[in-house]
């Protein structure tokens, strides 16, 4: 099992030492970070700081160097918005410094938005995406927006607090035979359910799969309301997206 001492980067062992408590979640965390580059432990410790420049820098660095667009992703930014996560809910840090972090999170996206959009294929099918009405959290759909792009996928992004009534105006507009719904607040998760409904009350929901996401989400709520599907990260909901239409993975 990856130790603590695994880890080269002084600012994320002290991190992980002085905020992480949960014996589960130090597990998860060293694990995240043990296996990360040197050079990716820097672009997270650089987000947990909210250094937005910093982390600009560093994944131009970084890909220029030939480091994969997903490694970066995943060991960089996903591995160090977990570290802030557990601080946020835990009362170490506030929501100006979240935003700090979201907004260093975006300035590293933005250089690996055009790798992993770039995927220069006749589109599979259009998706349409959106985080639920009442909730503003929009990194993680805009990381699944990059993969279905990259994978082929043409998207239209609704963007966040998205109500029942766009979500179903999107999907015959454009006549889009997949739909993506992203919520990351328990107190927004019911207003999938409600979109859900929606549907079935505009008579369009045999026209139309729906997969639902975000951290609170899980595949039995998913079930409950009857969604087409679950994603539990960016990966998944490509493999979720290439199976509800009948792609080859
Ligand atoms: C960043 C953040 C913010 C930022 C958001 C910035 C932005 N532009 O997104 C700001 C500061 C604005 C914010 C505000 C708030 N937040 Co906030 N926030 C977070 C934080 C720290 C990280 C979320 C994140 O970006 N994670 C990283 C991404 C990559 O992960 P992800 O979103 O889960 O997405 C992945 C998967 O879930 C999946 N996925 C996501 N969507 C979809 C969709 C589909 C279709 C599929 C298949 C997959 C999929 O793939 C993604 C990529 O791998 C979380 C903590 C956490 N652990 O989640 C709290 C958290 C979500 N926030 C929380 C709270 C309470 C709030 C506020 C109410 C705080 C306040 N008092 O004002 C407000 C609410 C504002 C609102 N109305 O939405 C709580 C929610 C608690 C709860 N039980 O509901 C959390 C859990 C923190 C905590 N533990 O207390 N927040």
């Amino acid at each position: 099992m990856p130790q603590l001492e695994d880890i080269q980067n002084d600012f994320i062992r002290q991190e992980i030492t002085d905020f992480i408590e949960r014996p589960d979640e130090k597990a998860k965390i060293i694990g995240l970070f043990a296996k990360a580059s040197p050079a990716m432990q820097k672009i997270g410790a650089a987000l947990i700081e909210g250094q937005n420049k910093v982390v600009d820098q560093l994944t131009r660095d970084a890909l220029d160097a030939g480091t994969p667009a997903l490694e970066v992703m995943d060991d960089g930014l996903i591995a160090a918005m977990a570290i802030v996560g557990i601080k946020f809910r835990e009362n170490f840090i506030f929501v100006p410094e979240v935003l700090s972090c979201a907004r260093a999170m975006k300035a590293g996206m933005a250089h690996i938005e055009p790798i992993l959009s770039a995927s220069g294929i006749e589109p599979i099918a259009k998706v349409v995406m959106g985080t639920v009405k009442g909730d503003l959290h929009d990194i993680g759909k805009n990381l699944c927006i990059m993969m279905l792009r990259g994978a082929g996928f043409e998207v239209i992004d609704l963007g966040v607090d998205t109500s029942p009534d766009r979500f179903l105006e999107a999907v015959e507009t454009h006549e889009a035979p997949l739909m993506g719904m992203s919520a990351l607040l328990t107190t927004t998760m019911p207003n999938m359910g409600r979109t859900i409904e929606a549907f079935i009350d505009a008579d369009l929901r045999d026209k139309v799969k729906i997969m639902v996401g975000g951290a609170p989400v899980t595949q039995d709520f998913a079930d409950e309301m009857g969604a087409d599907g679950y994603g539990k990260d960016a990966v998944a909901c490509v493999a979720l997206a290439k199976k509800l239409v009948g792609a080859a993975a």
